[in-house]
């Protein structure tokens, strides 16, 4: 994951326009989206033909829902059952989407792990605010790194419509006290701070423990075994990442002493949560760090697994049995709570998978984590609620974690998000299409870039002018996909739809003028 973190580089593709006074954190951005009008009618032009747009009927539950949020992390868009994996079983996971919505073009804001975050609770492009990079390591706990406390988060959204809100899990917006979870509305708190964490610490029991190395002792290649259950690999070619170093496991704030599998301790402690809120409205996060490197899978899963021969894969895919187990837990538990026709759960990966790192597959789609490609950023999602939202049924309509803070706002009774780049996708959950134009998708991370607007896709695709010096500017090429026909990105369109490309660019620099600059 480091060699996606250039969060050093703040060089963006095009520069972004200098705004005299343009404060976006402030009042005159938080006017709902008419500043996004000229772009939205632009957009409308660039993607005729489109599927007219049909009026919904939306239905609305007595009562404010619960609202369970899984995400998993590096989770890519080919592993669960339900997306076509036959080799790893995920029966929870696929049972949420047999009995809900499953969506098969689902965005999200960045493709890695603390942008990603950044929009999805926020419902913003992340870049608005100049979170456009991905803090990792020590970097985590500089001052300044972190989501602006100007924001205001999903779960903070909820509060102020009477919810009672937890994060349990992983967090990674901030590791230092004014980005505290519990000063961005979250009431409750257990996790950890930083993007990753060892599942089990030293001395690793009852796991498989396989550890990147750059160099492997005596000179060896490939894999490298301590112990039966304790290897290295080479195969990435660099060092584990400092994952614990000042990383505790806290609740609120105070260091405790985990003992179980992290997995099944952020199922045990959501449960602990659920039971306890069972009487009133509650935001429960569930923010796994599977399938997130290390690779530490429990041996009893493992045992479940030996039919896949690779250990990578298999010690990768204890790690997604039992992030299936835990979201299989935490659903039992709301059953069991008399509380399934009052919760709203929604399952989705902060990014696509790094199948070099994790063997997680992203197919059919191109590139994965890191990548502007659809593998980097198309990730897999399920809404369901029982009797509100249809079984079984697929939502083919591009949407995306921009949209989440807007549709939720409208099935709490919320006035809508003061600043949004999303909408309420519920009518295309109920299956009837989008009611409103689809504002485009925007994406920018240094020298990556990325627009859908519509059927069309544009990435940027940066490559170093061949001889050239070091102080030359490296060539600057987007391709144009047509989404509805290459979902692969198999076919580069810029040379025979030049004007397609063209209108998507000025989408998408009409957009770029309103980011800000990286704040870290
Ligand atoms: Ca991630």
């Amino acid at each position: 994951m480091n060699n996606n973190s250039p969060r050093r580089a703040r060089s963006s593709p095009l520069p972004a326009a200098h705004r005299s006074g343009a404060n976006l954190i402030g009042c005159q951005a938080r006017l709902p989206n008419t500043r996004l009008l000229p772009i939205v009618l632009l957009a409308l032009l660039v993607c005729l033909p489109s599927t007219p747009t049909r009026s919904a009927e939306v239905s609305t539950s007595a009562r404010s829902p619960n609202i369970v949020l899984f995400i998993a992390d590096d989770l890519g868009y080919g592993e669960l059952g339900c997306q076509g994996n036959a080799q790893i079983p995920t029966p929870f996971i696929d049972q949420l989407a047999a009995s809900g919505v499953r969506c098969t073009q689902f965005y999200v804001t960045a493709p890695n792990c603390s942008p990603s975050r950044a929009g999805l609770l926020t419902g913003r492009f992340p870049t608005r605010f100049g979170y456009e990079f991905n803090p990792i390591g020590a970097i985590n706990e500089e001052p300044g790194v972190g989501l602006p406390g100007e924001e205001t988060t999903m779960a903070e959204y909820l509060q102020g419509a009477g919810y009672t809100t937890a994060l349990i899990g992983k967090w990674h917006l901030g590791g230092t006290a004014p980005f505290h979870p519990q000063r961005q509305g979250f009431d409750l708190f257990y996790g950890f701070l930083h993007e990753g964490h060892y599942y089990c610490p030293p001395p690793y029991a009852g796991v498989t423990t396989m550890l990147r190395r750059r160099v492997l002792p005596d000179g060896k290649r490939g894999r490298y075994f301590i112990t039966r259950d304790l290897l290295y690999s080479d195969h990435m070619g660099h060092d584990e990442p400092d994952y614990d170093a000042d990383n505790p496991v806290l609740r609120s704030s105070q260091p405790v002493d985990e003992k179980d599998y992290l997995t099944d301790a952020i199922a045990r402690e959501s449960v602990a949560f659920i039971e306890r809120y069972r009487s009133v409205p509650f935001f429960l996060c569930v923010s796994f760090n599977a399938v997130h490197s290390p690779l530490q899978g429990k041996q009893e899963t493992m045992a479940r697994l030996e039919h896949i021969e690779d250990l990578h894969r298999r010690i990768f895919a204890a790690m997604l049995v039992d992030l299936d187990a835990a979201v299989g837990r935490i659903v039992q538990c709301i059953e069991d709570q008399g509380l399934r026709r009052d919760t709203l759960f929604i399952f989705l990966s902060d990014n696509g998978g790094p199948t070099a790192e994790l063997t997680s597959s992203n197919q059919p789609l191109r590139g994965g984590k890191g990548s502007m490609y659809e593998g980097g950023i198309r990730v897999p999602c399920i809404f369901n609620w029982h009797e509100q939202l249809p079984a079984g049924t697929v939502c083919t309509d591009v949407v995306g974690a921009v949209d989440i803070l807007p549709t939720l706002a409208r099935r709490v009774g919320g006035p809508p998000p003061r600043s949004s780049d999303g909408i309420d996708i519920w009518p295309a959950l109920l299956g009837q299409g989008l009611s409103s134009q689809r504002p485009p998708l925007y994406w920018r991370q240094g020298m990556r870039a990325a627009l859908r607007v519509g059927d069309w896709k544009i990435v940027l695709h940066r490559r170093r002018q061949r001889n050239a010096g070091p102080a030359e500017v490296p060539a600057e090429h987007w391709e144009l996909f047509h989404l509805a026909n290459d979902a692969a990105e198999q076919t580069d369109l810029a040379d025979e739809h030049p004007q397609q490309l063209q209108q998507l660019l000025g989408v998408w620099r009409a957009l770029d003028a309103e980011m800000q600059e990286p704040i870290f």
